[in-house]
């Protein structure tokens, strides 16, 4: 894997996972907008330079674990493995349609590079925890990577996860909490105090880091450290990653009716149009991509965004023929 080592060259690809985020979201008509848009610096930050992988041989034994458990929020995960090279761009433009290995939840067996299938909230890190123990009592060096949300946490199963991973001082257990203050229904702290969290995971023997989540600096150095920590450490770590919902699309920010809504569904008070919220998104995450960087991503194709490579890729409309069989056996 061809690791991106500047700050400047993973803030451009966060970027244009966004533009393809929203992409594949306005060719669905469906799915979730906010999680995803957030996370995209930390997924980022993972798939191009911390994790160990190799997108071309996806079940190697070597890899890093990285489990979803927030599984909603796969349109950045689905997003980040296409540009990192795990199947083609064009397939995005399949997701949630019926027959595609890009579910609206991410199911495993469909797709190479997914380690579980996910969906159901506060069952991901107990997976993870599985993972990382089965690993250490087989003497292997992988870390397992978890991505969770702030809302599943109202779960008990998640809880109980916490505590196994302490009691089996599971060091090589990387938690990421995607900590956006909002849920299906509206902020967290109304619907259910999380807050003090970091004191919680302490206080259930865990290492614990807060970190501005939208800061590349902040989130590859913290996700570096994690890491190299990783293989003395003698507790699981809990990254609280501070995120902006939503994060690039000013009509969409902090306002959690985009959780699950897609570009040109949903009228708000800070929306344009529907026919128009996609265009907008995309022109606001692009006009904020040139004015940090300048025009970079158009001298690379590799680097294109997807809603740009429509002609070149002759992509018309997405109907059965054109998405993959499903159900692939690894
Ligand atoms: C066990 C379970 N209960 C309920 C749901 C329905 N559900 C899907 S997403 C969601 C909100 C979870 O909050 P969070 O993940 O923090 O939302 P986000 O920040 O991504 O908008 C809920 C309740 C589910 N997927 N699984
Ligand atoms: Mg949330």
């Amino acid at each position: 894997m061809k690791r991106l080592t500047s700050i400047p060259a993973l803030q451009m690809m966060a970027n244009i996972i966004r533009e393809d985020i929203i992409t594949s979201l306005q060719e669905a008509k469906s799915g979730h907008s906010a999680g995803p848009l957030g996370m995209a610096d930390i997924f980022t930050a993972l798939y191009f330079n911390v994790l160990e992988h190799n997108p071309r041989n996806p079940a190697w034994e070597g890899r890093d674990r990285m489990v979803l458990s927030n599984g909603h929020i796969c349109p950045v995960l689905y997003a980040t493995m296409a540009n990192a090279g795990y199947f083609p761009k064009k397939e995005l433009f399949t997701l949630r349609k019926f027959g595609s290995r890009l579910q609206g939840h991410p199911h495993r067996e469909s797709l190479p590079g997914l380690e579980t299938t996910s969906g159901p909230l506060g069952s991901g890190l107990a997976q993870a925890a599985g993972m990382a123990s089965g690993l250490r009592l087989d003497g292997k060096k992988n870390v397992v990577f978890c991505a969770c949300s702030d809302g599943e946490q109202d779960e008990g199963n998640h809880w109980e996860a916490v505590m196994f991973a302490a009691k089996n001082k599971l060091g090589n257990l990387i938690a990421i909490t995607d900590r956006n203050y909002i849920q299906i229904d509206g902020n967290t702290e109304q619907i259910m105090p999380l807050d003090p969290l970091d004191e919680k995971y302490k206080a259930f023997n865990w290492d614990v880091k807060v970190i501005n989540g939208n800061n590349m600096k902040e989130v590859l150095a913290t996700l570096q450290q994690a890491r190299a920590r990783s293989s003395t450490a003698t507790k699981p770590l809990m990254i609280i990653a501070k995120t902006t919902p939503g994060k690039g699309v000013d009509y969409m920010e902090n306002d959690y009716r985009w959780h699950g809504a897609p570009p040109g569904t949903l009228k708000t008070e800070r929306a344009p149009a529907l026919d128009r919220q996609a265009a907008v998104a995309l022109e606001e995450i692009h006009a904020h991509e040139v004015e940090e960087r300048g025009n970079w991503y158009h001298s690379h194709f590799k680097f294109k965004p997807l809603h740009e490579m429509k002609k070149e890729l002759k992509v018309k409309n997405v109907d059965k023929k054109t998405v993959g069989t499903g159900r692939k056996k690894r």
